[in-house]
């Protein structure tokens, strides 16, 4: 899989779209978008994210890499499961950051699953404690992939408390991938490494709170 991902990363830095296509129509099964995305896709934009880290990816090759990726899963994801489960109220969010894909994949996998859940986009912490009081929000999934962005969600938690909110918060994004214990240190209820995990603990919030 190293030599693909290392064949994936070169046609999105080159912005080869016709390469991109090419790769993901040989390892696509046509039936499983998530698996691609886990495997292929999310790989691929961190070793150009640590390229960048080390000086030999331009900030525009990142940003154009994204842009062919939102491409791709606009046409890869499934539309929202037309059963929908009764549930408690829930939401996503990005807070206070611009990294957007990880809340999208999140978004599509859950609603694919039965979930609905409104999707709030970018929101700073004030918007978010207005929109979850007005939509009396009961689980709150946020996506931050910027360490600032991430220990934000620890202010937001305070203001939650201070209006006694007992929302309960899932994070997750890249600061949650590479310190397993961020998600405690920012009073949060639980995390999630990527979209399959991230409906396991959604069935389990959800399973403790009915
Ligand atoms: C693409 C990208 C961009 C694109 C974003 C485009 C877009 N529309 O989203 C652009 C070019 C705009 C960008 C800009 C910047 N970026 Co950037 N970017 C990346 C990169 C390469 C990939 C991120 C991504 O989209 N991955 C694919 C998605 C699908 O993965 P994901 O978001 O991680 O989501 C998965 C999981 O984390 C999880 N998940 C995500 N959210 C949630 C939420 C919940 C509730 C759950 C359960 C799970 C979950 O599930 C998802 C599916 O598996 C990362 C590298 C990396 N290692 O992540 C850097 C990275 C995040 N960027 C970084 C930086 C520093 C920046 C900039 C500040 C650079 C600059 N100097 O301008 C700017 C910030 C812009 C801003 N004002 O906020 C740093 C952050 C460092 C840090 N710790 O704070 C990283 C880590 C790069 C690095 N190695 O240094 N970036």
């Amino acid at each position: 899989m190293s030599y693909i991902i290392d064949q994936f990363v070169s046609a999105l830095i080159s912005m080869n779209r016709i390469a991109v296509r090419d790769i993901v129509g040989e390892h696509y099964d046509n039936k499983n978008p998530f698996s691609l995305i886990e495997k292929l896709v999310v790989p691929a934009l961190e070793v150009i994210g640590d390229r960048w880290e080390e000086g030999t990816v331009a900030l525009s090759q990142v940003y154009m890499s994204a842009r062919i990726i939102e491409e791709l899963i606009d046409e890869l994801l499934p539309p929202g499961d037309p059963s929908r489960i009764g549930q408690p109220k829930m939401a996503i969010a990005v807070l206070e950051d611009y990294h957007l894909l990880g809340k999208r994949i999140i978004y599509s996998m859950l609603r694919a699953s039965g979930y609905e859940l409104l999707d709030y986009g970018r929101v700073t912490v004030e918007e978010t404690l207005e929109k979850i009081i007005a939509d009396k929000i009961e689980i709150l999934l946020i996506s931050t992939l910027m360490l600032p962005s991430a220990l934000r969600i620890k202010d937001l938690k305070k203001e939650m408390d201070q209006k006694k909110l007992a929302t309960r918060l899932i994070v997750g994004g890249a600061p949650f991938r590479f310190d397993d214990q961020l998600w405690r240190e920012v009073d949060a209820d639980a995390t999630a490494k990527d979209a399959p995990e991230s409906l396991k603990v959604l069935n389990q919030m959800v399973g403790e709170l009915s």
